[in-house]
């Protein structure tokens, strides 16, 4: 008969053991094999020292552990086999077109494909190479360092601050307008939105956002004067009692101007900073500004949702638009991203964007997220009426939370604070250090 042998109780040094093997019954688990799941350097890192491996040897597998691949677009003909190569020969690789071979295509996407130390060889000697790959290591640098990174840790605006993590913020919706998707009409008189914004404070709120237009698809658009007259008597009321930040949702520089004067702290701008008068008032007042991913405006935003890559697209045109904010002045600090779900999107869109959320992270800007009670969310779960969404949008919350992303912009604020504050518990347990000196300067390692 074939015997199988185990540890028997021997002597234990840590975890491991110095074993007498003990004949015993065969099993198909004697080694209990089992694939970990691991998230941040510090939970790796204690994986890792649970071995009783060697501290300094948990520093440089640290570095091994996981692989982050990096998306380019356009890499020039010349420069996709350097690539390759180079990536080849730190032992990671690269995927690009197949036309690189015969020379058949200008120019490639590229996938790279390495672990943390293995771009600490690649980066240098990218730099020393031709056809544009010195700005490849200064872009895959930029963006490693800003996706792993723990981020900013506050959000300045123009009055107030809003801190961010280590649990996503709640940013509550007031709507004060007639035909808001969800809530039209409902707070459309000050008073009414007055106490809900407060409502929000109560229930957990850390910021809340004040709108006086609403941007569903085809809604019809407001005039400044008459969003102003909506908004003007709500924030001058809770500027002088919220002690949590102030946003106001517009897309008119000349309300964003009056609101930041009246005490609103943030714009959170539907278009994305696109007017150049948005981007000076923005720049001039101190406000703090979310950046939304929106082609068009809100009466034209579905009629045309083509989009060659979603996710490429929304990404591109972020950077573009946080870059043009750069140069109007706006400190890149004050800027938040959001990709704008079910902002000239299809459903599936919607949740493609959802899905990759954590990307945005690499534009190194903090990332928000509006998906309560959207109608991407009535797709996908078969509910109707916004009101039977709220499930499905702590859902997003949640998962939101898990890719980093830093705000969720949501109706429902009581559920959504409880949601994340598990969330934010059983992330808790995977932040804990290891307990050796070696191992947890591995869980902050510095690329
Ligand atoms: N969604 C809406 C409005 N403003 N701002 C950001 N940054 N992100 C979003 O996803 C977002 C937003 C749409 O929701 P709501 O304000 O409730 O509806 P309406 O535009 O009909 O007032």
């Amino acid at each position: 008969m074939r015997q199988n042998v185990r540890p028997g109780p021997g002597v234990a040094i840590g975890n491991a053991r110095l074993a007498a093997f003990v004949p015993e019954t065969p099993s198909r688990h004697r080694f209990a094999a089992r694939v970990l799941e691991w998230g941040p350097p510090a939970e790796i890192a204690r994986e890792l020292e649970s071995t009783d491996s060697d501290p300094e040897g948990v520093g440089i597998m640290v570095r091994k552990a996981r692989i982050f691949p990096v998306r380019l677009e356009d890499v020039p003909l010349k420069a996709a086999p350097l690539l390759k190569q180079e990536l080849l020969a730190v032992g990671g690789d690269a995927a690009h077109a197949r036309g690189v071979a015969d020379h058949s295509v200008e120019s490639s996407p590229a996938v790279l494909l390495a672990t943390w130390s293995q771009y600490r060889y690649l980066l240098p000697k990218l730099r020393r190479q031709p056809f544009g790959l010195k700005q490849v290591a200064e872009e895959v640098d930029r963006a490693l360092r800003a996706y792993t990174g723990r981020g900013p840790v506050e959000l300045v605006g123009a009055h107030r601050t809003l801190p961010l993590g280590p649990r996503p913020r709640v940013l509550g919706v007031v709507n004060i307008t007639p035909d808001s998707f969800s809530d039209g009409g409902r707070f459309l008189d000050p008073s009414a939105a007055i106490a809900e914004a407060e409502r929000l404070v109560a229930d957990g709120a850390d910021a809340v956002d004040l709108g006086a237009e609403s941007t569903r698809p085809g809604a019809s658009p407001v005039s400044p004067e008459a969003e102003w007259g909506r908004l003007e008597p709500v924030l001058s009321v809770l500027s002088g009692r919220l002690r949590v930040p102030i946003s106001v949702d517009t897309r008119h520089a000349e309300v964003a101007l009056r609101a930041v004067d009246a005490g609103a702290d943030i714009v959170n701008d539907v278009e994305g900073l696109r007017e150049e008068e948005m981007r000076r008032v923005v720049a001039r007042s101190g406000a703090a500004a979310v950046v939304m991913h929106m082609r068009g405006t809100p009466t034209t935003m579905q009629l045309d949702t083509t989009y060659a890559d979603v996710r490429r697209d929304v990404y591109r045109a972020l950077a573009e638009a946080v870059d043009r904010a750069d140069e109007a002045g706006v400190p890149s600090s004050k800027l938040v991203v959001d990709p704008g779900l079910g902002f000239g999107k299809t459903a599936e869109q919607s949740l493609e964007l959802l899905a990759h959320v954590g990307e945005l992270r690499s534009l190194g800007f903090p990332v928000a997220v509006g998906a309560s009670r959207k109608s991407f969310l009535g797709w996908a779960t078969g509910e109707a009426e916004p009101l039977a969404r709220v499930d499905a949008g702590l859902a997003a919350a949640v998962y939101a939370a898990e890719h980093g992303v830093a705000i969720v912009r949501t109706h429902d604020v009581a559920p959504t604070v409880r949601a994340l504050r598990l969330w934010e518990r059983i992330e808790a347990t995977r932040r804990t250090l290891p307990t050796s000196q070696e191992a947890r300067s591995a869980a902050e390692p510095e690329l």
